[in-house]
């Protein structure tokens, strides 16, 4: 028998009624960070999962993806479904050339797995470090899935908190594919944009041309709060201005974990024009690159 799996007591469901944003997207713009949950039991959550979410499958993404306008989602593996990859490769096979996923694989994957993936529109996978959300994995695993995922042309995503990144940055710096860095890092925004900790990242990324960074989550990194997340603003500004080719936006629907408060979609999307406060900018965050490290074939 399987266990029935109720939502955890304190579990935030994402906005039923986001607001149509004022910002108006760019033709073929991604959404590219966000995730499915099940729907269980259909898809089960991970029995070593650290929290078990409401339902939020790929009818409920792909509604939100058009209400917002966009044209694509990259559909991101979320913990809670441990290394099953099947709620987001039957997400990516269901939306076809509107979607990609980024997967969650062990040491053991054979390269037709690796395959039917890519086939499906997987096209990299993610090692987190978040203590909170996952098991340690030694780095010698990552190393040697990040060998195996090479030869298809993946990338690699990394989840990992800002007081983490001085220890890791020696075994990023080994990594052999690009790499996309989830959240800038997870700063502290408390610190302010000249804090060490934040230049660490920047120099980080000058240092490397295949570090990518999502500039994504003013909602988890805010102290302030919604709906402005004014305290994010500059974290992300200077991630786009100095690295225009090299950043990601997305949603982070339906926003796990968030026990502060559930975003308004909506508002999260007019966030982007605080950021990337050109049209050029806007162009390349929401589209060009996105295509590029995705839906380059
Ligand atoms: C995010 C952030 C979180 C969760 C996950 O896969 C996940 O469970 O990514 C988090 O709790 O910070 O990027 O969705």
């Amino acid at each position: 028998m399987s266990e029935k799996q109720v939502m955890d007591a304190d579990w935030l469901v994402f906005h039923q009624s986001p607001s149509k944003p004022r910002f108006r997207l760019p033709d073929g713009a991604v959404d590219a960070h966000c995730h499915v949950f099940g729907p269980s039991p259909a898809f089960p959550f991970a029995p070593e999962r650290k929290y078990t979410p409401c339902n939020a499958g790929k009818d409920k993404l792909f509604a939100l993806r058009d209400f917002l306008g966009f044209s694509r989602n990259v559909i991101v593996q979320a913990t809670c479904h441990g290394k099953d990859n099947g709620a987001m490769v039957d997400a990516c096979r269901t939306a076809g050339d509107l979607a990609r996923g980024i997967a969650s694989v062990g040491p053991d994957i054979t390269e037709a797995e690796l395959r039917d993936m890519d086939a499906a529109g997987v096209r990299g996978v993610r090692f987190n470090f978040v203590k909170r959300l996952v098991d340690a994995t030694p780095k010698e695993v990552f190393l040697s899935i990040a060998e195996k995922i090479k030869p298809l042309g993946w990338h690699i995503v990394v989840y990992f908190e800002a007081a983490d990144l001085a220890e890791l940055v020696p075994f990023l710096e080994r990594l052999p594919t690009v790499i996309v860095v989830d959240h800038m890092g997870r700063p502290d925004v408390s610190k302010g944009v000249d804090h060490p900790d934040f230049q660490r990242f920047l120099d980080l990324m000058a240092r490397n041309d295949n570090i990518w960074s999502k500039v994504t989550c003013p909602e988890r990194l805010s102290v302030e709060g919604p709906p402005d997340y004014e305290d994010v603003v500059p974290y992300a500004q200077a991630v786009v201005e100095r690295f225009p080719d090299r950043v990601l936006w997305g949603t982070d629907w339906p926003h796990p974990n968030m026990k502060s408060h559930m975003p308004d979609d909506g508002q999260l999307v007019d966030f982007i024009p605080k950021i990337a406060r050109t049209a050029e900018q806007q162009q390349k965050l929401l589209v060009d690159n996105p295509m590029r490290l995705y839906w380059a074939r």
